[in-house]
């Protein structure tokens, strides 16, 4: 199992914790030792011959306890820190196949919120959502002054600057799935700083890859110039600009003149034509910016020539 980075930080922290108290209970009981050993008892003799206050002690072990002390502490901060900055090399860079794996998402504050935009286009303002048990890579920047974008429970924390992206990464841990965290801005941006905040939420594996679907889906419904239901007569072309994605839905694949696309992966810029199968109608031209579930109405218009037949037929039935 990877190591997610609270994991490391953590590990640091105990670590760091553990031998701290070690060599403080080894310092404060050795100390105590000394203090009761050498405590003033009254026996000692006048004739004796002990140091007066200022002047230095003589002779000696050749300073063997010194020696022994500083070599100690030497051997114990030096494989601290390689070790610490070990693990640190670890957070910065898990390895390349952790970052092709993982979920991109791009983060830009502007005052004063955030907004996610995930790999495949779709995008959300204030809640990020992300699964549990992946490595979600963070791209960071802003739109406008200097943010920090950090996510304090999963020990993120990287910079927002216009024109720049700092990246990051965290992974939820799978028994957090259903928490909400707290997003928050970490550089005093200006005067809703304070109220620069978001949720993180994290969810069940299934449940975002449910949630991703949802949003990857388009509705498009056709109506004719009442406000009723188109059922024949038309074929819907569907294009997206970013992917190599292109479909084409007949009337009779509609439900009462509803069609539902689910098999979309990815959003962005899309082109819409709708073309009369039989000549009735104008065709219809539209491009959309897909950055969530797509809900369209398009009307149809009577084609010319069939409008200007029936309008002199009406013509024709007044003067009648
Ligand atoms: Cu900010």
């Amino acid at each position: 199992m990877q190591m997610t980075r609270v994991d490391v930080f953590e590990q640091i922290f105990r670590v760091f914790l553990g031998l701290g108290a070690l060599v403080g209970i080894v310092v404060v009981a050795y100390t105590l030792y000394n203090a009761y050993k050498y405590r003033d008892t009254g026996k000692a003799e006048e004739s004796d011959d002990l140091p007066s206050v200022g002047e230095l002690p003589t002779g000696g072990k050749g300073g063997k306890k010194l020696f022994l002390s500083f070599g100690i502490s030497a051997i114990i901060v030096i494989s601290l820190v390689i070790w610490t900055y070990g693990m640190l090399l670890y957070v910065e860079d898990p390895g390349d196949d952790a970052r092709e794996d993982a979920l991109d998402i791009e983060v830009t504050g502007e005052s004063f919120a955030w907004f996610f935009e995930y790999e495949n286009g779709i995008e959300s303002t204030a809640t990020l959502r992300v699964p549990a048990g992946e490595r979600v890579w963070v791209e960071t920047t802003s739109g406008d002054v200097w943010h920090s974008f950090g996510i304090p429970d999963q020990r993120v924390k990287a910079d927002a600057i216009p024109g720049e992206y700092d990246e990051t990464w965290f992974e939820a841990d799978e028994s957090e799935a259903g928490q909400q965290q707290e997003i928050k801005c970490f550089e005093l941006c200006g005067e809703y700083h304070t109220s620069m905040v978001g949720t993180l939420q994290i969810m069940d594996a299934d449940e975002f890859d449910q949630w991703m679907d949802d949003q990857l889906t388009m509705a498009f419904t056709i109506e004719d110039q009442n406000e009723s239901r188109v059922t024949e007569g038309y074929e819907l072309t569907l294009e997206s600009q970013e992917s190599d994605f292109e479909e084409s839905y007949t009337a009779d694949e509609f439900d009462n003149g509803t069609i539902e696309v689910s098999d979309i992966e990815q959003a962005g810029e899309y082109n819409v034509t709708i073309e009369s199968t039989d000549g009735q109608f104008e065709p219809v031209e539209d491009q959309f910016d897909m950055t969530g579930p797509v809900d369209e109405t398009y009307t149809l218009e009577m084609n010319a020539t069939e409008s200007t037949a029936n309008e002199s037929e009406t013509n024709d039935g007044g003067s009648a």
